[in-house]
C-alpha cells in the first residue's frame, strides 16, 4: 500500500468535515488493515532535566519566563535516570522517552545524555530522546550512542505558530527534523490540539505532519494540558468529539504510523479513550507523570486495556512492517 505525501489542505479538511461515524468507521478500517487494532504500544516519559528553559510556548509549564510552579532542576545524574528506566521496564513499558526543557542541548550536555541513551539500550528498552533542537553532528552522535528515536513535534499548523512561540521558527523545527532524519533515527513528530486553533489548523497541521519527505514513525496527539501561569491557562476547551476527529484523521492520513494518544490523557474518561483507540491511536504515555504534569494512574490504565481487551505491543513491531507481517507477529507474542 502506498503512502501518500501530496495531500491537499482541502483533502485534510474534507475528512474533518465527514460525518463523524463516516469518518470513524474510515479510520477504523484503515487502522484494521495496517495495525492489530487491539494492540498499543506503551512508553514511558521521564523529565531528565526541567524547567528553566529560555523558550517562550505557551502552552508550556517549562519556559523560564512563566510562573507556574515548576521548579528548574539540572540535568538528572545517570544512575538514577536508570534506576527510573528499570522500573520502567518493569511496569511494562517497552519504550523509554527522555526529555529535557532546552531550546537545544549544550556540548557538554551532550556527552552525557548519549551515555544515557546507551546505557537506557543496554537494558533491552527502545530508546526516544527530546531535547529540542539538533545540529547535525549531535543527531549523528545520538544515533551512534544508541537512539532509536528523536520526539521533536511541529505541535500545531506553520500558520498559528507564531501566535503560540515567538523565539524560534517553523522552518527551525523542519531543520531539525532533516537532521533526525539524515542521522537514521526515527521520528516522532506530533502536535497539541485545544490550543484555541481553528479546524482549518488543524487540519493544517496534520496536512503538514504527512507531507514530511516520510511519515513520521510516531505522532503524538497532545490535548493542551492547561496549566496556570501559561498564556494558554482558560483557553476554551476543545469539544472531546473533535479530538477523537483529529486522531481519526492521523490515522487516515499516516496509515502505517504509531498514534499516540498523548498528553492529557488524565482529563480524559475512559469512554474518551476507547472511542481515540477506535479511531486509531495506538500508543500511550504510561506511568504517573508526564513531564512535569500528571497521567493515569498505572492501575487505572491496566484496568481500562482489560476492560477493552487492549494489550501492550511488544517493542519492535510498531513501524515500518507490512501489515500481515504486524498482524501475524503482534498475534504470535500475545498468544506466547
Ligand atoms: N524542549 C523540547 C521541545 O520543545 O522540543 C523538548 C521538550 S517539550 C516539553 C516536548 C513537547 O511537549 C512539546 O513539543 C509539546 O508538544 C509538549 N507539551 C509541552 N507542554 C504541553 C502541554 N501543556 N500540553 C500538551 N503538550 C505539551
Ligand atoms: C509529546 O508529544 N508529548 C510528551 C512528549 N512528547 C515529550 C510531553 C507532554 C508534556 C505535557 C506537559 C508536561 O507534563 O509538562
Ligand atoms: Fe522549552 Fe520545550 Fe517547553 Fe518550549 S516546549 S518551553 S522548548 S521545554
Amino acid at each position: 500500500m502506498s503512502l501518500r505525501h501530496d495531500y491537499t489542505r482541502a483533502d485534510v479538511q474534507a475528512l474533518f468535515d465527514l460525518p463523524f461515524n463516516d469518518l470513524l468507521a474510515r479510520a477504523h478500517a484503515v487502522h484494521a488493515a495496517h495495525h492489530d487494532p487491539n494492540a498499543v504500544q506503551v512508553s514511558t516519559l521521564l523529565s531528565i532535566k526541567t524547567g528553566g528553559c529560555p523558550e517562550d510556548c505557551a502552552y508550556c509549564p517549562q519556559a523560564a519566563r512563566y510562573h507556574t510552579g515548576v521548579e528548574a532542576q539540572k540535568l538528572m545524574p545517570i544512575d538514577a535516570v536508570l534506576d527510573k528506566a528499570k522500573q520502567a521496564k518493569a511496569a511494562g513499558a517497552t519504550r523509554f522517552c527522555m526529555g529535557a526543557a532546552w531550546r537545544s542541548p549544550k556540548d557538554r550536555d551532550v556527552e552525557k545524555v548519549a551515555a544515557m541513551i546507551h546505557a537506557v539500550k543496554a537494558l533491552g528498552m527502545e530508546t526516544c530522546a527530546t531535547l529540542g533542537m539538533l545540529t547535525q553532528d549531535q543527531a549523528d552522535r545520538f544515533k551512534t550512542a544508541g537512539l532509536d528515536y528523536y520526539n521533536h513535534n511541529l505541535d500545531t499548523a506553520p500558520e498559528f505558530y507564531g501566535e503560540i512561540i515567538h523565539t524560534r521558527e517553523f522552518q527551525d523545527r523542519l531543520d531539525t527534523l532533516d537532521c533526525v532524519r539524515n542521522a537514521g533515527l526515527k521520528t516522532c513528530c506530533g502536535g497539541i490540539v485545544g490550543m484555541g486553533e481553528t479546524r482549518a489548523q488543524r487540519a493544517g497541521l496534520l496536512q503538514t505532519l504527512a507531507n514530511l519527505p516520510e511519515h513520521p514513525q510516531s505522532v503524538p496527539i497532545n490535548r493542551l494540558v492547561q496549566v496556570e501561569g501559561t498564556p494558554l491557562a482558560g483557553t476554551a476547551l476543545l469539544d472531546p468529539f473533535e479530538f477523537v476527529r483529529t486522531i481519526a484523521v492521523a490515522r487516515i492520513l499516516m496509515p502505517a504510523s504509531m498514534v499516540r494518544l498523548s498528553a492529557g490523557r488524565a482529563e480524559m474518561s475512559d469512554e474518551l479513550q476507547a472511542l481515540c483507540f477506535f479511531a486509531g491511536a495506538n500508543s500511550i504515555f504510561h506511568g504517573e507523570k508526564l513531564l512535569t504534569t500528571g497521567n493515569p494512574d498505572v492501575g487505572h490504565d491496566r484496568a481500562l486495556f482489560a476492560r477493552l481487551g487492549l494489550v501492550a505491543m511488544p517493542a519492535g513491531l510498531e513501524t515500518g512492517t507490512v501489515h500481515a507481517d504486524i498482524v501475524a507477529d503482534c498475534r504470535e507474542h500475545i498468544a506466547a
